[in-house]
Order: C-alpha cells, then sequence, then structure tokens
C-alpha cells in the first residue's frame, strides 16, 4: 500500500512513521510512504502557500495552486487519474477501526494536511474524497492525525503485523477491551501474578481473560459493551460480578 502525504512538515510525517512497525513495513516494501512538500509548488517568489482570508478574521488560509500542483505531481507518480484524497478536518467524520480496515483496501491513499486556519474550499471542494477527524479536540495541523491514520490503517495491510499478532487482534477486535497482561517478575513490591496465569491450565486462562476483558470494558468503556457480541455466559458472568 502507497500512503502520499500532502504537507508543510514532511519530515515530521518520515521521522514519525520511520519507527517501529509502520518503519519495518516500509523497509519490507509492505508499505510505501512518499511525502510531498506543498511549498515546493508554490511558484510565489517567497514560496507563500498562504494569503490572508477574503472577508477578514483571524489567521491565514491555504491557497489552492500549490496544492492543486502537489495533487497532480501525485496522479502523475502513480498514474492514476482517480485517488482517494482524505483531509484531515476536526468536522470530518471521527476515524475507527473499521475505517482504518476500509482504508487499507486502497492500492494508493492520498492525505492533505492542512495548517493556519484552514485551506480554500475551492480545491477541497475538486479533490477530496473523505472527510476525517481523530477526536474532538483542537490540533495545529493535520500532520498528527495522518500519522495516527496511516499507523492504525497499516496495520490492516496484510504482512504488517506476525500472523499472531494479527490473529489476536482479529479476536480482539470485537468491541472489548484488551485483558491485563503480566510478564517477570512473579512478584514485584508485593504485588504477585494472579495464580491463574501460572497454573499451565489454558482453559481456564482463556475463560480469566475473557472475564477481565468484559469487566474492564464494563467500567471504562460501557458504550463499547453495548456493541459488543455478548454470550449468554458473559452476561451470567456480568450479572454475578457487579461494577465495583
Ligand atoms: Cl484531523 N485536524 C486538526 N487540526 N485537529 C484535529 C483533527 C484533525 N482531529 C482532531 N483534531
Amino acid at each position: 500500500m502507497n500512503f502520499h502525504v500532502m504537507t508543510l512538515f514532511p519530515e515530521m510525517i518520515r521521522n514519525g512513521l520511520e519507527e517501529s512497525i509502520t518503519g519495518r513495513a516500509m523497509n519490507k516494501n509492505i508499505i510505501s510512504l512518499n511525502t510531498v512538500n506543498i511549498r515546493d509548488f508554490s511558484q510565489d517568489k517567497h514560496l507563500h502557500v498562504d494569503d490572508y482570508p477574503y472577508g477578514g478574521g483571524a489567521g491565514m488560509v491555504m491557497q489552492p495552486g500549490p496544492i492543486y500542483r502537489a495533487f497532480e505531481s501525485i496522479k502523475a507518480q502513480t498514474g492514476k487519474e482517480k485517488l482517494r484524497l482524505v483531509y484531515l478536518t476536526p468536522q470530518g467524520s471521527v476515524f475507527n477501526q473499521s475505517m482504518a480496515k476500509d482504508f487499507a483496501k486502497e492500492e494508493d491513499l492520498v492525505f492533505l494536511c492542512g495548517h493556519y486556519e484552514g485551506v480554500d474550499e475551492r480545491i477541497l471542494e475538486m479533490i477530496v474524497t473523505d472527510y476525517v477527524s481523530i477526536g474532538d479536540y483542537v490540533l495545529t495541523g493535520g500532520e498528527l492525525p495522518a500519522m495516527v491514520m496511516i499507523d492504525a490503517i497499516s496495520r490492516m495491510v496484510p504482512g504488517v503485523l506476525s500472523n499472531d499478532v494479527s490473529a489476536e487482534f482479529e479476536s480482539f477486535s470485537d468491541n472489548l477491551l484488551e485483558y491485563p497482561q503480566y510478564t517477570r517478575p512473579e512478584e514485584f513490591m508485593g504485588n504477585k501474578v494472579p495464580d491463574v496465569l501460572l497454573s499451565g491450565h489454558h482453559a481456564n486462562i482463556d475463560k480469566w481473560r475473557r472475564e477481565q476483558s468484559l469487566l474492564r470494558t464494563r467500567k471504562w468503556r460501557p458504550d463499547l459493551l453495548e456493541k459488543a457480541e455478548l454470550t449468554k455466559k458473559d452476561i451470567e458472568f456480568l450479572d454475578k460480578n457487579p461494577i465495583s
């Protein structure tokens, strides 16, 4: 899968994604990251890419020309006339795991990172296919949201995660929070690892983990529990264990 990011801060995007799992996926050529500096497409002698808003008001607005030409360069590079293009904006639909899965089906995906007070509406109407936010708070620009999305989408691309992690994820992408994890030492500052995890009894361990997932989802994300597919056993367990 090829990610293309139109941004004024290409270094920020590259530095963030070259680490860890996304970095390894790039080295293995499972994903690629093409950062396009919008400023390279300025035709202004001072390389300006923004100007004052018509009608007045605070801040600056990104001009349509440089973004248009940056996108044309991506179309030429991919040889594709139609590309899915995500504009990162707090006004968009809130990103979630099912959107990550859906975007991961694309061979090429383009992101437009806005800055300043916004982007000229005309270029958005011309090229944007998806308006996406990452949550209800205001960030300085679209770079961090693009990185968040690329990380989450990459994990849904075949070969990026190990088969083990991938299979585990499948079984837990069911609207329940993860169970707690423990590693050595068996006792840390007087606190012991739950006995069941040391028992070697896999059925009991699975049961305990399922129950822990149910308890923490009910406690911390009751909104998720409503969407989760619960078995009769799950419901019985929750009924027998009132909220602590
Ligand atoms: Cl996508 N952009 C900005 N600037 N702020 C945000 C956001 C996006 N999502 C949440 N806050």
